[in-house]
């Protein structure tokens, strides 16, 4: 397969004005008639057309049939026109099969109702068409169906007409006045119910909303509703960006390659990312929800409004629209503990992917198959370097720059280049330098060194940076990491911060350090004492940072005011203990630094129950591997297993007081004081359970038993099915029989048990594939199976005998021809093999070589799989 280069981008040859589609729609032979008004850009040059599973019915060229032998097919699918006039309508009717659409990438089928997916590429396969993010285009259709089968028509911007038809059938129009590139194309068709509502722009716009699921679903959508209202009040204050549509329409669909879509006008959302009730959905999952219509929302102006030039702008909207969203949670909620969530999941994707085989700047140089590029570093790490840069300029001058961005660029199709020059221009700061930030991979480590002068009360803090090679870039320069830091006495009390030079009376307890050069010293005078510094307040940088010593790290976790400080410190207190544990063998032991980091989390229980929850668990074990040149799954897990144990027993008192004492008041509430209280009880229960003798299986039994909402359920069923309690085997059997009917909450039951931390789990998985509730051609139920235990339980996925690697690559192997696009994502942990030792090194090699030669494997997996043999 070919490699697309970044430095290749050339403007196309044919400008498409305006699209007029219709659709006649038949599970098995859809015809789609497409009427493109072409205009030439630039001198002469061929008309070349994407297109992908078409079969070609007829074409014109302003109303004349084209013969045969003028259209050349071309190898991937596509078509090639020579000769055509500077200015044209072409017309293509093309036949397509729904039901054949297992790769859910384009017109498909999901029990029995249609809906689409084009981005990145999948408007090729509804029709030829320049599919590219550059060619925008003004777009009517027409969809024509089974009145019966399929009483709800949608597609993109505003309703526009609707009638009847002989034969029981019927029609809709739809007309979008924005210009749009095909990737936002969606058409929704079938027998589905709205839940309405409405909203009022600032503006005095009137919009209906919808959102359309599977009847029986109306009352799980209430959540969704409303975090679509206050995204859409929240873009009005913050930005002054109001919705520009007659109708904001969601349809969620229960086959999805990924979360949700951001089709104008019309979002198509995994099921996953709108359904809640209390009793079918966890507090993560009222969150999911939140965030993602809030991301999808706010598409309409980063992404749909102002899209992308070429896919390698892909963070363009994807950085900016997370940072967007994360800004927008982290205001609807507990912005600390939003923010140490938001950091605990950067480091657990996109710090592994930044060191590994697949490792690329935010703004790829290159690709095989795009949709590999949906990343951790595009989407996560993006939006780190959004919040930077606005740290850096300053939160006004970030809003006059997302002013002039908009202003500039609205209906354009544009580069991150273009965005960064309207937060230069906006702020009168250079970012020339910054922009290194989008074009190099790999996590830069930032390392401290401390010197003090008691004499003079002198403190020098030294700070030096140095990024890894990773692949294709050998040779790293300096980025400029913003240091947001304070200095803490031995009580734990702030210190002025008065750099040389500077005025003592005005020193702030707080500043950001500027660090732009590989090395530099940052010198602080008139300090009482040797300072302790809190560094990268509020994760200020995507940095690693290194060189503080446990005494420091046990004081800041103890005492720094800032929140994201005070738990990172804790968890690299229990970081460096771990790895000494597991670099020393033996029974691990609880130290009383440890027991201390964690008594003082317990400590905040009633101020700050969620932050609480957080600072008491331990590193996770792919956290720890991560930080090992050579990973030890099975060491790593004995060690945090016995850890947690300990826990159990020296805290068993607390932890079960804890347990009762925080169980919800009333009825169920989605807020954050209760999302915390219940983090914070669970996290008791699951330590506690670990205590051999005590009362925390009877404690999960009863809690199970008691049903109510998920999160408390699901959670006593967690510390069952990790435990040896013969009750766990009738609990798993129950929740089954009493959730097989909702796909959702059964994939639950899925990853419970792929997640296992019992020695049995790979036994367990590998009957599961085989269970008839098991479906490879859904995306959620194999993530939730195969994408879960691969990638979430490191002790049992890496199992010494190599099984766990051949069941990964049995799975890919079946998976690549149905759904390239999910087969691709899950092989990922299989890529790893370089920080394995061997035996399993080499084992995991030759399963990606099985992969490797697997006839017609598509260019995703191939791209993947020899990226991480290289
Ligand atoms: N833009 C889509 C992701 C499309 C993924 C294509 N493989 C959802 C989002 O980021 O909002
Ligand atoms: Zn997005």
């Amino acid at each position: 397969p070919a490699t697309i280069h970044r430095q290749d981008y050339r403007p196309p040859a044919y400008w498409v004005h305006s699209v007029d589609l219709h659709f006649a729609l038949h599970p098995t032979e859809t015809v789609v008639r497409a009427r493109l008004g072409l205009r030439r850009n630039g001198g002469p040059a061929p008309l070349e057309l994407d297109g992908e599973a078409l079969t070609l019915l007829d074409a014109s060229i302003d109303g004349v049939a084209v013969e045969p032998a003028r259209l050349q097919h071309l190898p991937g699918g596509g078509l090639r026109i020579d000769d055509l006039p500077a200015e044209c309508v072409l017309e293509t009717r093309v036949r397509i099969s729904p039901e054949a659409n297992t790769e859910l990438s384009g017109l498909y089928l999901s029990g029995g109702n249609y809906f689409t997916q084009c981005e990145a590429e999948g408007f090729r396969r509804i029709t030829y068409f320049p599919d590219r993010p550059d060619v925008m285009s003004r777009y009517t259709v027409t969809i024509e169906a089974d009145r019966a089968s399929c009483p709800v028509l949608l597609s993109n911007g505003n309703p526009a007409g609707h009638g009847e038809l002989p034969g029981g059938r019927h029609w809709a129009k739809w007309e979008d006045p924005h210009p749009k590139p095909s990737y936002l194309f969606a058409l929704v068709a079938g027998d589905l119910v709205a839940v309405r509502d409405r909203f009022t722009t600032q503006s005095g716009r009137e919009v209906a909303l919808a959102i359309y699921v599977r009847d029986g679903d109306q009352d799980a959508c209430g959540h969704a509703m409303d975090s679509l209202k206050a995204s859409m009040r929240w873009d009005e204050e913050e930005y002054g960006l109001e919705y520009d549509l007659d109708v904001f329409n969601i349809a969620a669909v229960s086959d999805f390659n990924m979360g949700a879509m951001e089709n104008k006008g019309l979002n198509v959302f995994n099921t996953k990312y709108i359904l809640a009730r209390p009793e079918t959905a966890t507090d993560g999952d009222y969150e999911g929800i939140e965030t993602v219509v809030a991301h999808e929302y706010f598409h309409n102006w980063t992404g749909n409004r102002v899209t992308c030039r070429d896919w390698f702008q892909l963070s363009l909207k994807e950085g900016l629209t997370v940072f967007r969203d994360q800004h927008f949670s982290e205001a609807m909620g507990s912005a600390a503990v939003k923010r140490l969530a938001n950091v605990r999941r950067l480091r657990a994707a996109q710090f592994p992917e930044d060191a590994g085989p697949m490792a690329h700047p935010v703004r790829p140089d290159s690709y095989v198959e795009i949709n590999n590029f949906y990343t951790a570093t595009v989407y996560q790490k993006g939006s780190e370097v959004v919040r930077m840069m606005r740290a850096l300029i300053g939160p006004e001058a970030f809003r006059r720059g997302m002013d002039l961005y908009i202003q500039r660029h609205d209906n354009q199709a544009v580069t991150i280049e273009d965005f960064v020059a309207a937060m230069q221009d906006a702020s009168g700061t250079d970012l020339s330098r910054f922009a290194r930030w989008y074009a190099q991979a790999g996590t830069p480590e930032l390392h401290v060194t401390e010197d003090f002068d008691a004499a003079s009360g002198r403190y020098t803090l030294s700070l030096a940076q140095r990024t890894p090679p990773t692949p294709g870039q050998p040779h790293k320069q300096p980025v400029p990491i913003p240091v947001a830091m304070g200095l803490l006495g031995a009580g734990g009390g702030a210190l002025p911060l008065r750099l040389r030079g500077e005025n003592a009376a005005d020193a702030p307890a707080e500043r950001v350090l500027l660090l732009e050069e590989a090395r530099q010293d940052f010198v602080f005078e008139g300090l009482p004492e040797r300072p302790t510094p809190s560094l990268l307040r509020g994760f200020s940088a995507p940095v690693k940072l290194s060189g503080l010593g446990q005494d420091s790290l046990g004081l800041l976790a103890a005492h720094d005011s800032d929140p994201f400080v005070a738990w990172e410190s804790g968890q690299q207190y229990a970081t460096a203990a771990m790895l000494r544990m597991v670099a020393q063998g033996g029974e691990p032991v609880l130290g009383e630094g440890l027991a201390a980091i964690a008594a003082a989390a317990l400590d905040r229980a009633d101020s700050d129950p969620a932050f609480a929850a957080e600072a008491f668990a331990l590193p996770s074990e792919s956290f720890v591997a991560d930080q090992m040149p050579v990973a030890d799954p099975e060491a790593i897990h004995a060690v945090r297993q016995s850890l947690r144990r300990q826990l159990g027993i020296r805290f068993a008192p607390r932890l079960a007081e804890l347990h009762d004492r925080l169980a919800d008041p009333g009825p169920y509430r989605i807020d954050g004081p209760s999302i915390g209280r219940r983090a914070l009880r669970n996290a008791a229960l699951s330590v506690l359970s670990m205590a051999p003798g005590g009362d925390g299986l009877r404690r999960a039994r009863a809690q199970y038993a008691a049903g109510g909402n998920m999160t408390d359920v699901l959670a006593a069923l967690r510390v069952l099915v990790d435990s040896d309690d013969p009750a766990r085997l009738d609990a798993l059997a129950d929740f089954h029989a009493r959730w097989r009917h909702d796909p959702l909450v059964l994939d639950k039951w899925f990853t419970l048990q792929a997640t296992s931390s019992r020695p049995d789990t790979l036994a367990t998985v590998q009957v599961l594939a085989l269970h008839p509730d098991f479906d490879i051609r859904n995306p959620n139920r194999v993530r939730a199976l195969v994408g879960a235990f691969a990638a979430g339980n490191p002790a049992q996925f890496h199992a010494a005998s190599g099984e766990g690697y051949r069941f990964l690559a049995e799975m890919v192997i079946a998976l690549d021809p149905v759904n390239a696009q999910v087969a691709a994502r899950v092989v990922s942990p299989l890529t790893d093999w370089k920080r394995q030792a061997e035996p399993r090194a080499a084992i995991m090699r030759a399963e990606l070589e099985r992969i490797l030669a697997r006839p017609g494997l598509s260019k995703g997996t191939f791209e993947k799989v020899s990226k991480g043999l290289a």
